[in-house]
């Protein structure tokens, strides 16, 4: 799916702003039919944002169910000619989207983008209402998966429920991107698929366009970044050799422009489209991760779409320092944990040169909190549904990010009840279709089982964990992090014979807390901790990379180990640095891959 690009045959309405919304609390809102007349008793709610943080009602921050979103806007005639939609970047989890009462499509998962062309609804010339229904709540067959869980007994109101998930962040919720009408000819480029490769000198962009037309003349270019031409061909498939390339490399981003022009019948441009396109390769090859050929150490971070207010809302300011403090840093990369993220910061990070494990929202598939010994995989949870609804996802985040050079491997899920039987096929089809669709990038899961346990590991390109010694075992005990440690990489290594790195290691850690000797939650213990593991990461050559838990303080659902949220950020939710992030800084300005 094209990311939304202006062009001279390309026009965008953004419908950013303050909306008309309303959290329809007693569930009443579809039979009432509030779509079909403007919102009654309306709070005002900005978009893009959750709506969670907004209020002080504490019943809306923990809401579960519909909340209905209105704004509307005047669609010029001059537009009927064209084709109108509506285009979503995300709304958390469910939507249905209403153009002046009349549903236009529905769409299932809180990540990804959707459009719907809505020429048929709209009034011509007039002021148009558009309402989105959003759900937010999660079942085992959503990704990320949750429940909701009647409270029976004395102690509860009747019918008293509550929506739990077993994973660490706030379950934000509403129109957390960008929502706009997007205004493209009737007959237009649909889709462009590029896959880049190095021979000697020479940078091959491979590259497909789709259009909906049959008929279809096209005239494509790649110009560099100065605008110099260096390929043209007039074909829907083509190979375009771009002598002495530049290279996308991490650090020194470099993007060439290809530009698709679709031709009508007399040879006039009827639709244009530019992508943005880096040359670079990603592969593992004999226990390395090799970007362009050479070894890539990954260093940097897992983080969260996550802000004080906004919630998972996009925020410009906030995401260009997210990757103004990347550079500061040193680091070269972060996992989109546990979701897909922006499409806005996607093209940040191809701009920035910092390369991205990108994650499906596939969080929480695991059991084993201590609340019961039902398995996760289990026909009543992740069953053919949730394997369907996975591969479904796969293939949109992968329609979506496929062209991104910052994008250098998939990460199919976090933390799955990989050492369970079900997990067996559930994964070989999630990590065959990944393969398939995207033959060009390795594909990794993020896991906590060992070794020993796990039955999944082998069908990974790289082996990702997440291990927190000295913090949730061995509490308060940084010294056998060593000895812990070493035993994990050294018995992966043997077992799978595959390159090993950390995607989490940290620990709670609240900015201003200081204690000598390190005590838990102390600036001191999360500097004395990292530097356990990093001793460790240093002596092993199948070790290819450290990914630091959390970049930033973010927010999680309530717990009594949770101070109002998850404290392990190197730097604190408002963006500053904790002690470690000196650390890091120094560390990573000399860290190389050989
Ligand atoms: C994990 C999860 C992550 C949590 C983290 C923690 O293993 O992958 O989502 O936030 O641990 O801090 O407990």
């Amino acid at each position: 799916m094209l990311y939304p690009r202006e062009s001279f045959t390309r026009e965008i309405r953004k419908l950013d702003g303050i909306w008309n919304f309303k959290a329809d609390k007693k569930g009443t809102g579809l039979k009432q039919k509030w779509h079909q007349r403007p919102l009654k008793k309306s709070i005002k709610m900005p978009v893009p944002s959750s709506f969670n943080d907004i209020t002080q009602d504490a019943s809306l921050r923990d809401f579960c169910g519909d909340v209905w979103y209105e704004t509307s806007t005047f669609i010029p005639a001059a537009w009927s000619g064209e084709n109108v939609s509506i285009r979503c970047g995300s709304a958390t989890h469910w939507a249905e989207v209403y153009i002046n009462g009349s549903s236009a499509g529905t769409h299932k998962g809180g990540f990804l983008p959707f459009e719907f062309k809505i020429n048929k609804y709209i009034k011509w010339g007039q002021s148009n209402r558009i309402t989105i229904r959003v759900n937010n709540i999660l079942t085992w067959q959503t990704l990320q998966p949750g429940e909701t869980v009647t409270r029976n007994g004395p102690g509860y109101p009747p019918g008293y429920k509550t929506l739990d998930y077993h994973f660490d962040f706030f379950n934000y919720a509403g129109l957390h991107r960008p929502v706009m009408l997007y205004v493209r000819p009737r007959r237009h480029i649909t889709d462009i698929t590029v896959q880049t490769d190095i021979r000697g000198k020479t940078g091959l962009i491979t590259y497909g366009i789709q259009t909906n037309t049959r008929h279809s003349r096209l005239q494509v270019t790649v110009k560099d970044a100065r605008d110099r031409l260096k390929y043209s061909d007039g074909s829907l498939k083509g190979k375009a050799e771009i002598k002495n390339a530049v290279l996308w490399q991490p650090g020194k981003a470099y993007l060439y422009k290809l530009q698709a022009d679709l031709l009508d019948e007399q040879g006039e441009i009827c639709d244009t489209y530019t992508l943005p396109v880096g040359i670079r390769t990603a592969a593992v090859k004999n226990n390395k991760f090799l970007i362009n050929g050479r070894p890539f150490y990954f260093k940097g971070f897992g983080k969260h779409e996550d802000i004080d207010i906004r919630g998972r809302g996009l925020d410009p300011a906030h995401h260009v320092k997210d990757f103004n403090l990347l550079k500061w840093i040193n680091a070269n990369s972060f996992r989109t944990s546990h979701y897909p993220y922006a499409e806005e910061i996607m093209n940040l990070a191809d701009e920035y040169g910092i390369v991205i494990i990108d994650e499906a929202p596939a969080v929480g598939l695991y059991l084993g909190f201590g609340e019961d010994n039902r398995t996760a995989f289990c026909p009543q949870r992740l069953n053919k549904k949730a394997t369907a609804n996975h591969l479904r996802i796969m293939r949109a985040l992968i329609e979506r990010d496929k062209n991104h050079p910052s994008v250098v491997m998939w990460s199919v899920a976090n933390e799955a009840a990989t050492h369970e039987k079900g997990a067996v096929p559930h994964f070989r089809r999630v990590f065959d279709l990944t393969r398939k669709l995207d033959p060009t990038r390795p594909v990794t899961l993020v896991n906590h089982t060992s070794p020993q346990y796990c039955r999944v590991s082998q069908m990974a390109d790289v082996l990702c964990y997440n291990k927190y010694y000295g913090w949730y075992t061995d509490v308060g005990y940084p010294e056998v992090i060593n000895r812990q440690l070493s035993r994990l990489i050294n018995s992966a290594w043997k077992k799978f014979k595959k390159p090993v790195m950390f995607t989490e290691y940290g620990g709670d850690t609240v900015a201003g807390l200081h204690s000598s000797p390190p005590r838990l939650f102390s600036e001191e213990y999360q500097c004395k901790m990292l530097s356990e593991f990093h001793k460790v990461f240093d002596r092993f050559s199948c070790f290819i990379g450290e990914q630091v838990w959390n970049f930033a303080d973010f927010a999680t659902k309530q717990g009594p180990v949770r101070i109002i949220g998850n404290k392990k950020g190197v730097f604190t939710r408002d963006r500053h640095p904790k002690m470690a992030a000196h650390m890091l800084r120094e560390r990573w300005q000399h860290k190389k891959a050989e």
